[in-house]
């Protein structure tokens, strides 16, 4: 589905899918679950799921003959540190935008974590007062216009690479890859888990698995806490992605499958059952989740196992996004393990 399209490597090649068997076994064994480890994608700045998207990018940054790439994001936003170490990679300036998305607890919270990783790597990054909106941003047109008064060609990538032309592709190529690594090991899975605010990596899948009739298989579980806003926005990229890359069917309201239980209490701000998924995950296997995005997809997962959700015998794939460095940031909520 992507042949037509330039791509930039900027992971190592397909992500390893992971059997978690302490898990399964721990949640009554009737369901299996696999990680796809997305978050051990890339030598780059720790990896995750913005490199996917950044691959099918990077090629139109540098044709466009600019030299600073442009994003936004919230303080400890992993998009803008994938940016700032893309940007390194292929040699260009990065000028980050970093709103106070989240009411934080910590001291350290800006300088820990991914905000610390992306000055490391060179980015200019702005610090400005404004709260959670995954819309196109002011403070980001700003900062673009900036970089043009000062004599500098920027390139814009919006919030977490989304609502950009080929922001969907990556994660197209999620699914075939999915597809490819399903016929090595013999059997396909019944469900796959992803955590979902600026929508991409959910409308990319979409599109994807829609190839094989499995779109309303993909369960988005929210994590932005504006579910109708974040809702539209993967349908509208998946229609977009689905144009672009000739899918030949149309994907409807209903192909997103949107859980909003699990976002609580707001963006960025874990809940108790948010933080203790991420302490079981971690304890029966070893395996990193984050209080902002796969804290709470883990958390929904376990969830929705133990209410049943899944038939008995289901193989359900944990899409693993990354944004393990976002935990430095939340020292006081693990203050006691
Ligand atoms: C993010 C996003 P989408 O934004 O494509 O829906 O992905 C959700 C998601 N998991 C899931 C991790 C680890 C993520 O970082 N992060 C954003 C960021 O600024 O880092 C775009 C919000």
């Amino acid at each position: 589905m992507l042949s037509k399209f330039e791509r930039y490597p900027l992971t190592f090649g397909p992500t390893p899918i992971e059997k978690l068997d302490r898990l399964s076994t721990y949640l009554g064994g009737g369901v299996e679950i696999y990680a796809k480890r997305e978050d051990c994608n890339s030598g780059l700045a720790f990896g995750g799921n913005k490199l996917r998207k950044l691959e099918y990018i990077v090629p139109d940054a540098i044709a466009s003959g600019a030299d600073t790439l442009v994003s936004i994001g919230g303080v400890q936003s992993n998009h803008t540190r994938m940016v700032a170490a893309t940007a390194a990679k292929i040699g260009m300036k990065c000028r980050l935008v970093q709103e106070s998305w989240v009411p934080h607890e910590d001291a350290v919270y800006d300088r820990v974590g991914n905000i610390l990783l992306s000055r490391v790597m060179g980015a200019d990054v702005e610090m400005v007062d404004q709260g959670f909106d995954i819309g196109i941003r002011e403070s980001w047109e700003n900062a673009l216009e900036d970089v043009r008064a000062k004599g500098g060609k920027p390139y814009a990538i919006p919030a977490g690479a989304s609502v950009h032309k080929f922001g969907g592709l990556g994660f197209v190529g999620f699914a075939e890859e999915v597809r490819a690594q399903e016929t090595e090991m013999g059997f396909t899975f019944d469900y796959i888990i992803v955590c979902t605010v600026t929508g991409s990596t959910h409308a990319g899948m979409l599109v994807g698995f829609a190839k094989d009739g499995r779109q309303r298989k993909v369960i988005g579980i929210d994590a932005s806490a504006t579910p109708e806003q974040t809702k539209a926005q993967v349908l509208d990229i998946a229609q977009k992605t689905a144009d672009l890359v000739e899918l030949g069917q149309d994907i409807t309201n209903d192909d997103v499958i949107l859980n909003e239980d699990y976002a609580y209490p707001i963006y960025g701000v874990p809940s108790e059952e948010t933080k203790n998924a991420i302490r079981l995950c971690a304890r029966l296997e070893g395996m990193i989740t984050d209080p902002v995005y796969e804290g709470k997809s883990m958390q929904g997962m376990i969830d929705l196992i133990n209410k049943g959700f899944f038939p008995a015998g289901s193989k359900v794939l944990y899409a693993h996004l990354g944004g393990v460095p976002a935990i430095n940031g939340y020292g006081y909520a693990f203050r006691n393990g």
